[in-house]
Formats: structure tokens, sequence, C-alpha cells
């Protein structure tokens, strides 16, 4: 679940909808660890540099603001590598040997691919004896920029470009707390993402849903020009970059990027050092942890955490069912947090209540707390459905922060492990009554396109609401009593997901199909 949310998470009041991780306000996670690049603007542009750095962040890579030693991989476009070793002396860089110059059409090539390609002789930058001691890699032939240009134009017209331009539009109208185009551009997004063919001309759209309107514009933009000039005015846009910037950080909302932002703050550096504002409990953890939480968790340290969970669930209500939800559940190699499901079939309301505080405490007494923030269950079972359509569930949760000790997780590569030997790790745990079980499983699985989709279905196509608690038949009613009159709702049972589908009239969706 997102940081903002937990911060301020309360069925009780309407808030403000909160940023949305899917978008991506976090930054991205960084799957290539060995590889560091820069983008020389020489040449390139700003604009253009900004939008390759966008998406190859996007794509996992890790991508410098700044040449500095971690550099591994310089990009350059319509440079020879002499010209890169030129602009590198201009800086006082001495280039090491083993830093490869390399030619733009490697990254597109790498974007294609979704991971870094082999670097072959055409796309490493020929660097002639004058400039520096470095050798030559190899024969390196002229890249010419009518190729180039051909090179990008075909990179442009698959999903996956328009569906990043999506992802941008989505997260800055999150920014700016306008949720219906947010909504529009986020299912672009996802429709654009489960296509089997590229969008190559307008027409390919035709009959596609959502790909409309809007959309229908942005689409013929890339189409016609190779890039959407929106998408790459927001990727230069100081209260764009600010906004992703300030809520990357654990607790830091929409309403406090703002602030900061109006403040004219635009990096953590200043705000941190700054002495005229004051953090929440949150925001001080989030900055501790800072560069712990926006490198991503692995599937082997939610594994990991998944162990620690159980061990301690199970401590002390051994009957008790723990699932792992949210990202990793669908399949996900990565996400921002890992998220659990905690039900018992035998459990008294005393002990459900107690399981989350007694788990918790027993990780303080350990050391592995770093942050905890309980959220107590407003559960009423008589009160159900829930009105407030904004409010998650009203089960108890808890936001936490877990140190998860390296020899934990064998694969363990990250960088900021090396030093302490441990990680810090954003960990949701989430208590519900056991008839609750399938409900809330459904609900906690996501993706949250995939819930809004699922519950807007329920409503219009079924008459019927369903929600993290229940599914209740909006067109039936029963009778309690009889004299005098008195109706119910008619909520529909369902001991698993599956039967969920079945009440909704669908097909069972498997959560590896729910990325939607
Ligand atoms: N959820 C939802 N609506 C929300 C928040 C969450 O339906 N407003 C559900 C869907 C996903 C699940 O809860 C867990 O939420 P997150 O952890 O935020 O998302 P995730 O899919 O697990 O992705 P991530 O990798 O970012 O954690
Ligand atoms: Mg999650």
């Amino acid at each position: 679940m997102d940081p903002e949310q937990a911060a301020h998470w309360s069925p009780r009041k309407k808030r403000p909808r909160q940023r949305s991780a899917s978008v991506a306000s976090a930054p991205h996670d960084i799957r290539f660890q060995d590889l560091v690049l820069f983008i020389l603007e020489k040449k390139m542009g700003s604009t253009r540099r900004a939008f390759l750095m966008e998406l190859a962040r996007r794509k996992g890579f890790r991508v410098e603001n700044e040449l500095s030693d971690s550099v591994t991989h310089i990009v350059a476009e319509n440079n020879s590598g002499s010209d890169v070793m030129k602009w590198l002396q201009g800086q006082n860089i001495q280039a090491s040997s083993e830093l490869e110059l390399l030619d733009v059409s490697w990254l597109i090539e790498c974007m294609g691919a979704g991971k870094p390609v082999e670097m072959t002789g055409r796309h490493q930058l020929v660097v002639s004896d004058v400039h520096g001691s470095r050798q030559n890699p190899g024969p390196k032939p002229v890249r010419k920029i009518a190729k180039l240009e051909g090179v990008w134009r075909t990179f442009c017209l698959p999903g996956f470009i328009l569906q990043d331009a999506f992802d941008i539009l989505a997260e800055n109208c999150e920014f700016r707390e306008n949720e219906a185009s947010c909504v529009e551009f986020m299912r672009a997004a996802s429709v654009l993402k489960s296509l089997p063919f590229p969008i190559i001309s307008v027409k390919d759209t035709e009959g596609i849903p959502w790909l409309g309107g809007k959309v229908k514009c942005v689409i013929e933009e890339i189409i016609e020009d190779g890039e959407s000039s929106e998408v790459k005015a927001l990727l230069n846009d100081e209260r764009y970059k600010s906004f992703k910037l300030f809520t990357s950080v654990f607790g830091v909302g929409l309403k406090t990027a703002e602030r900061w932002f109006r403040m004219g703050f635009r990096t953590l550096s200043t705000v941190k050092l700054d002495k005229s504002l004051t953090f929440t409990r949150m925001q001080k953890a989030g900055f501790l942890h800072y560069e712990d939480l926006v490198s991503c968790v692995t599937r082997a340290e939610a594994e990991a955490v998944s162990v620690l969970v159980q061990q301690a669930v199970v401590a002390f209500l051994p009957d008790a069912l723990v699932s792992m939800t949210g990202g990793f559940r669908r399949g996900k190699k990565i996400g921002h947090d890992v998220d659990f499901l905690i039900t018992s079939p035998e459990a008294t309301e005393e002990e459900e209540q107690q399981l989350l505080h007694k788990v918790t405490n027993f990780w303080e007494q350990k050391g592995l707390l770093l942050y905890c923030d309980h959220v107590e269950s407003t559960f009423e079972k008589c009160k159900l459905p829930s009105r407030k359509v904004d409010a998650l569930d009203h089960f108890q949760k808890c936001f936490l922060i877990l140190k998860l000790y390296r020899e934990r997780v064998d694969s363990v590569k990250s960088s900021q492990q090396e030093g302490k030997g441990w990680k810090a790790i954003r960990v949701d745990l989430v208590m519900c009554p056991y008839e609750c079980r399938a409900f809330a499983l459904l609900g906690w699985t996501g993706s949250r396109q995939f819930e809004r989709d699922l519950r807007r279905y329920a409503t219009h196509e079924r008459k019927m609401r369903l929600d993290n608690h229940a599914l209740y038949d909006k067109t039936k009613v029963k009778v309690v009593f009889f004299f005098p009159l008195k109706l119910a709702r008619v909520f529909l049972k369902a001991e698993s997901e599956e039967e969920i589908f079945a009440h909704l009239g669908l097909e069972y969706i498997e959560p590896l199909e729910r990325n939607a």
C-alpha cells in the first residue's frame, strides 16, 4: 500500500485520493545493479536526454543526473568516442579504460529488450589515439543520423513507449488531483500493455476500449512526431519533477509535496536541511531509510520477509493463515513493499485484535522494527456495505518498516546492504475476520486498476456491490422480520476468490492475470 495512504488512512473521513505507487511516483526500481548510466546532453539536447533518462529509469536502469565515479556507461548521440573524450577532458575527468562509451542505439535497443543488450562494435564509440589513452574497443562503423532516426521511430511505435507516455501523463494528473484524467490515462497504459500487437497507426486503435478522446490525440502525436509534446514538457516541468521527487519519500503525500514546492524547495537535501520544517514520524523514517526504501524489494527479499511474518504470526496464533498479497501474489518480481493478509478460523475477537500488536512488539524486542503504525479495525458487520468508496477497508492493519538481515536472503546484492548487512523493507500487515478472507484476499491482491474495474463491473453490469469485506446483490432483499416488516441486504457468501468470480458471472482470473 502507498505510504501516504498509510500515513492518513482512515475510513471515517473522506480524503483526497492518494498517490498510487502503480503510476510510479516512487523512484523506479533498479533492476540492473551493475550498470550505472550517464546520458550526455551534448548534441542530444536536454529534452531528449530527459526523456531517455526517464524511460531508462522506468525500465529498471540506474541513470545518474551527474557524471560521477560510479558511472560505468556513458551514452551519447551524434558524438564520436573522441568527442566524448574531449568533453570529459573539458570537465577535468579522466576516463578509466573500463568506462564504456556507447552510442544511443545501444540504449534504444536495451529499451526495446527491457534489459541490457550485448554491447557490440556497432554500439561502441570510436576514440582516436589523440584523445586519451583508452583503447578502441573494436571496429565501430559511423552511425548515420538518418539510420538512428529510423531506429528511434521504429522503437517509438510499439505499445511500450505509448504506455510509458500514459504512465507519465497519469502520474501528473495524480499530482494535480485530477482523478478522472488519471484513470483515463492509467486505463490507456493498461490496455496498451495488454495488446498483442504494436500500434503503428491510429487505425490500429479503432475498436479498442479506452483509447479514444484525449488518449487518441496523444497516440496520434506520438505516431506522427515520435513523441508527445505534453510528455516532453512534463519531463522538464519543475512542478512534476519536484512532486515526483518529494513523494518518493515514505510519508510524503501530495499536500506536503505541494507545500515544499510552493516554498521553493526543489531537492531533498535542501528540504532535509531546512530548520523551519517539521517532519512527521513517518517522514523522518522515510528520510532515514530513503535509499533502501526507493530501491525495489526483490522476490527473494519478499520471500524472506514472508518467513519472518509466518514465524511471528503462528507463534502467537498457531492456526492463523498468512497470505502474501499485493504485487508479489500477482507474480511481480519486484515491488515497493510486501503485503500480507492474516486471518484465523478459531481466534476470538480479542485474540484477533491483539495479534498484530504482539507480532510488532516481538519484532521490536528483536530490534527488527524500524517503523510501525497501527490502524485499529473499524469493521462492523452490521454497517456493511460501506459507503466510503475511497476507504480501502475497515480491517485492522499495520504499516511497517522492517530490518531484513542480509543472511536471510541468499541473493541479496543491493549495494545498500553491503555496508550495514541489512535492508529496510516496507511491509503491510492486514488482519481480517475469517468470513471476509476471500473478499479481503481479492481486494489486497490488486492491481488497483484491476480492483477498480472489477468493482465497476459488479456495480454496472451485475447491480452488485463488491468491496474488501463482502459482495451483496443490490437487486435482492431478504425479509428478516415479518411484523413489523424488516428487510435486509442479501450478502453473497464466498469461501474463495473463485466463488466471488462465480457470483459475478465471470470466469476465474488467476492473480498472475490481474496485473492490469
Ligand atoms: N489496493 C487497492 N486500492 C488502494 C490501495 C491498495 O485496491 N488504494 C490494493 C491493490 C494492491 C494491494 O492493495 C496492495 O497495494 P500496494 O502495495 O500499494 O500495491 P502493489 O500492487 O502491491 O504494488 P507495489 O509493488 O507497488 O507494492
Ligand atoms: Mg505492495
